[in-house]
């Protein structure tokens, strides 16, 4: 079985210890931690990072269907897959659990290698869908948000702050010139160096994504312009101090600029707050290069 399959970590939610101690002989490849309530589960998953939850309908105080509808109203576990493992065998139940959310559903008693073999294919379907989304929202040479990935994390951003949020736009300097003179393959070098950098400075919760060629976004939150100012200046002077081997013999060192806008009152929206840091930019690059522009 893939490796990364077998390290997955599953969550077993029944209110009878017996059926836990059952499910944990059969899924003994596997990491699971047992729940036997749903407070306890929803608990646990605060801060456990779980691949698959078997769940269990019939509980006191918080039935299975209660548990789901919680898991799939959350952000942090809205796509951990749940399998049903049930003694409720009525068609009622078997449509709510699907129309809730469910993958699957297993009436118990069931047979053991039935049971792996479900766990398995939901397993193997979560980590391809993990790698399609994370396909789909980064940027392949440098890992960073896409475009499209950054665009929408920051227009959440920005209608969840009504100030204290800011918009910045970052270009590498004559970066066409790493190109002509050393190739592409060293321009990409520099790309991925570049964003390394960047992000290694950025507070945890920035958003920053690649939104074109040598062009780099960020949102973030901060108390005021001049902490935004002070982080750009050390974006600013560190990058332009740091050389970056592109090949085993060379090493090239480059600069970037910068421009920021904060949002007030009348900014209307995230397009409009990342144009303003776009203008911003175009100055930094109008008087100078290499400094960053309010
Ligand atoms: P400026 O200081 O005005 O920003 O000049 P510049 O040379 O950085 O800007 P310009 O827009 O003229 O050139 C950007 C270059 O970036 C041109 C393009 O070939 C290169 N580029 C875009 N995407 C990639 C990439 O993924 N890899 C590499 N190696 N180069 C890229
Ligand atoms: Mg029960
Ligand atoms: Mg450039
Ligand atoms: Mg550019």
């Amino acid at each position: 079985m893939n490796n990364e399959i077998q390290q997955s970590t599953i969550l077993v939610v029944d209110d009878s210890e017996s059926n836990i101690e059952i499910v944990l002989a059969i899924l003994d490849n596997y990491d699971v931690i047992p729940a036997t309530s749903g407070k306890d589960a929803l608990e646990l998953l605060a801060s456990e990072n779980v691949d698959l939850i078997l769940l269990d309908i019939l509980m006191p105080e918080m039935s299975g269907f209660e548990v789901c509808e919680a898991l799939k109203k959350s952000e942090e576990t809205k796509n951990i897959p749940v399998i049903f493992l049930t003694a409720q065998k009525d068609e009622d139940s078997i449509e709510a659990a699907y129309l809730i959310g469910g993958v699957d559903y297993v009436t118990k008693p069931f047979k053991p290698v039935e049971l792996l073999a479900r766990v398995k294919v939901h397993l193997e379907l979560q980590h391809l869908i993990q790698k399609l989304e994370h396909l789909a929202t980064r940027d392949a040479l440098t890992g960073i948000y896409n475009r499209r990935k950054f665009f929408k994390l920051a227009e959440k951003m920005f209608n969840e702050y009504d100030e204290q949020f800011y918009a910045i736009m970052l270009d590498i300097d004559f970066f066409k010139k790493i190109n002509d003179q050393y190739g592409h393959h060293a321009g990409d070098i520099v790309l991925k160096k570049t964003t390394d950098i960047i992000s290694s400075l950025l507070p945890p919760d920035s958003i920053f994504g690649r939104i074109g060629g040598e062009e780099f976004a960020v949102v973030l939150t901060a108390n005021s312009d001049k902490v935004v100012i002070t982080l750009l200046d050390s974006i600013v002077s560190t990058y332009s101090k740091t050389s970056i081997a592109i090949n085993p013999t060379q090493k090239v060192t480059c600069t970037l600029s910068c421009g920021m806008a904060p949002k007030h009152q009348f900014t209307t929206s995230i397009d409009v707050l990342l144009r303003e840091a776009d203008e911003a930019l175009y100055e930094a690059k109008q008087t100078g290069r290499n400094k960053s522009v309010v």
